[in-house]
């Protein structure tokens, strides 16, 4: 295992570095302490070609100017929350307004643009980044001062391991993730219509016209978000399904798993013989097609465009603290969050 570091820019008189974890397969995980955003994946297809498959860029201006939460962490509660406001023990808390009057992926500067602390812990077959951040209490309207770590792990076996914990000293809602694109055609080749995903899940969230849950839970059956053996992106992209339809032509929804820490997400990319195993012990999985992608900018020399990536958030339910029948959100004073993701790549 090998580590490189290297200065990725200067940001109000704070120098932002990039961590690149380095496995004895050649598979290579590039993340800056900037929003724990990972920039780059590199790994192998079927004939052993270490390509990137993920959305970023190489300079902080274009995460800046551009970047719908590229490889980033997102929180400190991810998804939308409806009107921007929940209540908490009878205290109605008012957040960052930052889509629609809805509150998005944790409001104006939420843990994807704030820089972390970061701690290298080297192990005979794994390599660890230890990110921590304080975000103080009342920041972008959240209650609690609240102490996050996040450590992401490579080892051996080309998995990545995302491990995120927290505490409060208030009650509180967390529910953070990571929002990579993966394209797992490598350097970006073709857009992700072709890749085939399955998934252990048979129901999921509808939305209204803004992307935020109804509160009603729909099963997959019969329809084109039955992934439970496996389909093309491009059945959702194509389809008179209303749901797709409101997603922008693709799917924005929050899926319920069945199971959990055994292969429930499935992603392949036939082509290049690429495949995402992604184990959790979230409730749900969030997958957003890039529906919204911009195509006014480059990454890395591609045209970006709509569909060049997909997220696969694992995560609880977004807008739970407007719907009690959800898995709730809630953090209590002094107790410990903790979420875990292992991305196990394939070739
Ligand atoms: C995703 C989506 C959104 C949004 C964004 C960049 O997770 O749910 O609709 O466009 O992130």
């Amino acid at each position: 295992m090998n580590l490189i570091q290297e200065k990725f820019a200067e940001l109000d008189g704070q120098t932002i570095t990039t961590f690149t974890m380095i496995n004895d397969q050649g598979m290579e995980v590039s993340t800056i302490d900037y929003g724990c955003t990972i920039t780059r994946i590199v790994v192998p297809d079927r004939n052993g070609t270490l390509e990137n498959v993920v959305l970023g860029f190489d300079t902080i201006e274009e995460y800046q100017q551009h970047s719908p939460y590229f490889g980033a962490v997102v929180g400190r509660h991810a998804g939308r929350i409806a009107n921007a406001e929940f209540t908490l023990e009878g205290t109605t808390y008012h957040l960052a307004k930052n889509n629609n009057g809805n509150h998005l992926h944790g409001g104006i500067k939420g843990l994807d643009k704030v820089i972390w602390n970061t701690e290298v812990v080297e192990e005979k077959d794994s390599l660890t980044l230890v990110f921590t951040y304080l975000s103080k209490d009342g920041e972008e309207g959240y209650p609690g001062n609240l102490k996050m770590k996040i450590s992401y792990t490579l080892n051996n076996d080309n998995e990545l391991q995302i491990s995120y914990e927290g505490v409060s000293d208030q009650k509180t809602v967390v529910n953070v993730t990571n929002h990579s694109y993966f394209n797992l055609s490598g350097n970006l080749k073709r857009d992700v219509l072709n890749h085939k995903l399955t998934l252990k899940s048979n129901r999921f969230l509808e939305l209204d016209e803004e992307l935020i849950p109804t509160g009603e839970i729909l099963p997959v059956e019969n329809t084109s978000f039955d992934f439970l053996s496996g389909r093309k992106i491009m059945e959702g992209t194509d389809t008179n399904d209303s749901q797709n339809i409101i997603a922008g032509n693709g799917y924005d929804h929050p899926f319920l798993l069945t199971d959990n820490h055994n292969k429930e997400i499935y992603l392949f990319d036939d082509e290049s013989g690429r495949g995402l195993i992604i184990e959790t012990n979230q409730p749900a999985v969030v997958l957003y097609t890039g529906n919204q992608l911009a195509d006014d900018f480059s990454i890395r020399g591609i045209n970006s465009r709509k569909y060049l990536g997909l997220c696969l958030e694992t995560q609880g339910l977004p807008d739970s603290l407007n719907h009690p029948h959800f898995p709730s959100a809630i953090l209590e004073k002094d107790q410990g969050y903790y979420s875990v993701t292992k991305y196990i790549f394939t070739n």
